[in-house]
This record gives structure tokens, C-alpha cells and sequence, in this order.
């Protein structure tokens, strides 16, 4: 056990409750001068019980009615003694209550240091430990049911095989330079080719499970654009269910633009949408116009509208689709004359340009940029191997080395292989009481 750190756990502000954290070496004995009255005291509780306790200062004075739950090492979220206080919420009691922890020896968390601690103690993984910060960090539940897949140790698990496998096969590799030249056992190079083909294609899918889960976290920018009055902004009303933007017969309606989030399959989508594309006549519609090209250019797709009359230039990479059906009788949406048809239509649209729906549910996904760019390691590394491989005896020492630099890569991706940089790049985007 490490020294004794607190934190509030919960968010700041206005609340019926706020649940103080303490964690590590000692804090019973804290918590027995914090909770003087109580009896038995905390330090003389069995672990998993609660108790209802007055909380005093330094002069005797109370400083609040909680509820403390005790904890004992090793079965606590860090893994360490841990006594949570549930307090009033609100500005000033927490603040109180942790003003006398300091005075009774605990020291302030940092950052995710109580998940920092559960990794040292073995309690959770690195890529579990990330899956509580995207956990928290969910936008909308497609991103939620992912982080909960790699809480459960799905990617870890994952992670984990891969590294035995990269490191077994090394080990194999590694036992044939013990053999004399042209001595190699029958058959061993292609079976070794084989299993390594294996294992770039589990990290290949595991790569291809980034972009979705990117999506579902960040969330994406979809820009409904067009020509002025191409029902851009009727479709946007459409889309949210509510009179959101101006919706006039007057082109060049829209000029700053109108920004919403909606939720689609789970993943939260900014819907942008934009004064219509043209020379614009004045200096604000220009400026409308410029801004529209600015969100167009990094959005993540781009529906263009293109009324009866329009001419049909839709920007590279952007959708088209028709609009108004009901005045050109041709093919289309019409979001005044049949609303539920242009609705089922576009999102179909945005699904199949957010290219949406292949993560499979429950299944190990990719999550952050630094388990990204560790399988882009391990990914290049084998392909290393396999191309050393190839050229049979000559190659068994540099292929072992790509082996071996793969098993590597990886576990620090699970936490096998770490160290403080490893430990500061996750635990460094974590929130203070976590
Ligand atoms: N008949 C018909 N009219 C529509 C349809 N959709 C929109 N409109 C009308 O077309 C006109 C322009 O619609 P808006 O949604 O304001 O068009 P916009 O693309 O946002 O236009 P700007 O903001 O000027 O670029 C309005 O009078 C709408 O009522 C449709 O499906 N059918
Ligand atoms: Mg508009």
C-alpha cells in the first residue's frame, strides 16, 4: 500500500450527495480520528460494511452527518484500504471534510491515481483502465456499451493472446538457430508463415474496429449542404423534430450555421447546417458561404441537397440527394409532402456514408489513439517478420527480432510491458477522483 491520497469522486456542484475516495496505507486510522464518536470505530469494522457516522474537525466542531464505507485491501477498486465517505453535496462540505483529510495525513489524488493504483495492484489492465475514462467520457450508448466491452477485459483478453501467440512463435523461430544449416525441420518455415499470417489478421481486425469507435466517441460532423433553398434547413427541422432553423422561400436564408447533436444508432452526430452555395450578393451571405466550405471540408460526410432546377455539383466525397420530390415528380425526398419517407431515407444515407453498424456488439474494440498506434506497431513489425521469413534460413534472426518487437508493442498496450511514460500517457487524461 501506498501513502494515503483522497479525492471527491463525484462531480463538483449541486447534488443530494458527494462521495469523498480515501485510499492506501493508514486511512483507518484517519478515519478514526475523523469519526471519533463512532463506535465500534472504523478501524475495528469488517470489511463490506457501512456505518452512519458524525464527522468532526480539529476543535470538536461537526463538519457533517455521512455514511462510510469500508473497504479492506486486497478487495477495494485500488486494491488498498479504502474508506468512501458519502456527504452532503453541494460547494463547502466536501471541501470541509477534505480539509480536515489533509490535516489528518491523507494528500491530495491526482489524476486517475486510484486507477493508477488498481493497476500496480493488479486489479485491472491498462486497456480496462482506459475503458473507465471512456466509460465516463460516453457521449451516447454506442460508445458506452464499447467502453463496457473493454471494461470486461474483451480487448484485454484480446491483447493478451496475441501477445502469447507473438511470443511463442518468437520462441520457435528462436529455437531453430540451434539448428545447423539446411537442417531446418520439414515443413516448419510454411507453418511458421502461417501462424504469423494469423496474427497479423487478428491485429488487422482489431485495427479496423478504430474508425467506428472513433466515431461513437467523438462523435461526427455531418454537413447538410447545397444550393440556397435546396430545403436544407427544412430537412435539418426534419431531422431534430423541432423548428430549430429559419425556413424561408427567400434564398440565402441561412447564413451562420446551425448546429445540433442527434443521436444515430448510438453515435452522437453534429448535424451542421449551412448557407446555401453560391456568389453570394452580400458581404454577410459571403461570409455565411465561406464558413459553410470551412465545415464541408473537414466534416466526416456531407449531404448535398439538390433541389428541382439545381445544377448537380456536389462537391467531391458529398452525397447527393434530391430534394422536393413532390414539385418534379422525379426521384427523391420530399420533406414537406411525405416527411416520414425523407427522414427513413436520409439516416439511411448518413449510415451508409458514416459507414455505421459494423462494430459487433460486445466485441473487443480499439479505443484510444495510443492502443492505435501500438497495434500500427505491431502491425508493421510482423509484416517485418514475414517479409524476413520469406527468405527461409537467412531471414530466422531479423524475423524473431519482428516478433519479438510485436509481443512488445502489444503489451504495453495491456500493461505486460510498462513503464512511467506508459502509465502518465493513460492515466493522464483521467479526472482527478478517479
Ligand atoms: N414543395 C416543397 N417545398 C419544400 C420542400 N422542402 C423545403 N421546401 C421549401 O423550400 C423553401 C426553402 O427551404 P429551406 O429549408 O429554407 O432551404 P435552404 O436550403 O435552407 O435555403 P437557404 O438557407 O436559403 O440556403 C421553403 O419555402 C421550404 O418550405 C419540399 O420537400 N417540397
Ligand atoms: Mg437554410
Amino acid at each position: 500500500m501506498r501513502e494515503p491520497i483522497a479525492a471527491l469522486a463525484t462531480a463538483p456542484g449541486l447534488g443530494g450527495v458527494a462521495l469523498i475516495r480515501l485510499s492506501g496505507e493508514g486511512v483507518y486510522a484517519i478515519a478514526d480520528r475523523l469519526a471519533p464518536r463512532l463506535a465500534p470505530p472504523p478501524s475495528a469494522r469488517p470489511a463490506n460494511t457501512f456505518a452512519h457516522a458524525t464527522l468532526v474537525g480539529a476543535d470538536g466542531a461537526t463538519l457533517d452527518d455521512a455514511v462510510l464505507l469500508f473497504y479492506r485491501a486486497p478487495r477495494s477498486y485500488t486494491g488498498e484500504d479504502t474508506v468512501e465517505l458519502c456527504v452532503h453535496g453541494g460547494r463547502f462540505v466536501a471541501e470541509a471534510v477534505l480539509g480536515r483529510l489533509w490535516e489528518l495525513g491523507a494528500r491530495p489524488a491526482g489524476p486517475g491515481e486510484f486507477t493508477r493504483r488498481a493497476f500496480l495492484n493488479g486489479r485491472l489492465d491498462l486497456t480496462q483502465a482506459e475503458a473507465v475514462a471512456d466509460l465516463i467520457a460516453a457521449r451516447g450508448p454506442r460508445a458506452e456499451r464499447a467502453a463496457r466491452a473493454n471494461l470486461e477485459g474483451r480487448l484485454g483478453h484480446a491483447l493478451a493472446a496475441l501477445y502469447d501467440d507473438a511470443l511463442a512463435l518468437c520462441a520457435d523461430v528462436e529455437h531453430l538457430l540451434d539448428f545447423d544449416e539446411g537442417e531446418l525441420p520439414e515443413g516448419f518455415l510454411a507453418q511458421a508463415e502461417g501462424r504469423l499470417a494469423a496474427l497479423e489478421g487478428r491485429v488487422a481486425a482489431l485495427l479496423a474496429t478504430w474508425r467506428e469507435g472513433r466515431l461513437a466517441r467523438e462523435g461526427a460532423l455531418v454537413v447538410l449542404a447545397g444550393r440556397p433553398n435546396a430545403g436544407k434547413s427544412t430537412l435539418l427541422n426534419l431531422l431534430l423534430g423541432c423548428e430549430r432553423a429559419i425556413v424561408s422561400p427567400e434564398p440565402g436564408t441561412t447564413r451562420d450555421a446551425v448546429e445540433e447533436t442527434l443521436l444515430l444508432d448510438g453515435v452522437p452526430i453534429r448535424l451542421a447546417d449551412t448557407a446555401g452555395l453560391r456568389e453570394a450578393p452580400g458581404a454577410v451571405e459571403r461570409e455565411g458561404v465561406a464558413r459553410a466550405r470551412a465545415l464541408i471540408a473537414r466534416a466526416d460526410a456531407v449531404l448535398y441537397l439538390i433541389a428541382p432546377g439545381d445544377p448537380e455539383t456536389p462537391p467531391p466525397g458529398a452525397i447527393p440527394l434530391r430534394t422536393k420530390a413532390d414539385l418534379s415528380g422525379g426521384p427523391g425526398v420530399s420533406a414537406t409532402a411525405d416527411p416520414e419517407g425523407a427522414r427513413a431515407v436520409t439516416l439511411g444515407l448518413l449510415r451508409r456514408a458514416l459507414r455505421l453498424g459494423g462494430g459487433e456488439a460486445g466485441a473487443a474494440e480499439v479505443a484510444t489513439e495510443r492502443q492505435r498506434a501500438g497495434l500500427a506497431e505491431a502491425a508493421a513489425a510482423l509484416g517485418g517478420a514475414r517479409r524476413a521469413l520469406a527468405l527461409g534460413e537467412a531471414g530466422l534472426v531479423p524475423a524473431a527480432q519482428g516478433l519479438r518487437a510485436a509481443a512488445e508493442a502489444v503489451g504495453r498496450l495491456s500493461g505486460r510491458v510498462w513503464g512511467e511514460d506508459v502509465l502518465d500517457r493513460v492515466f493522464g487524461r483521467f479526472c482527478v477522483g478517479k
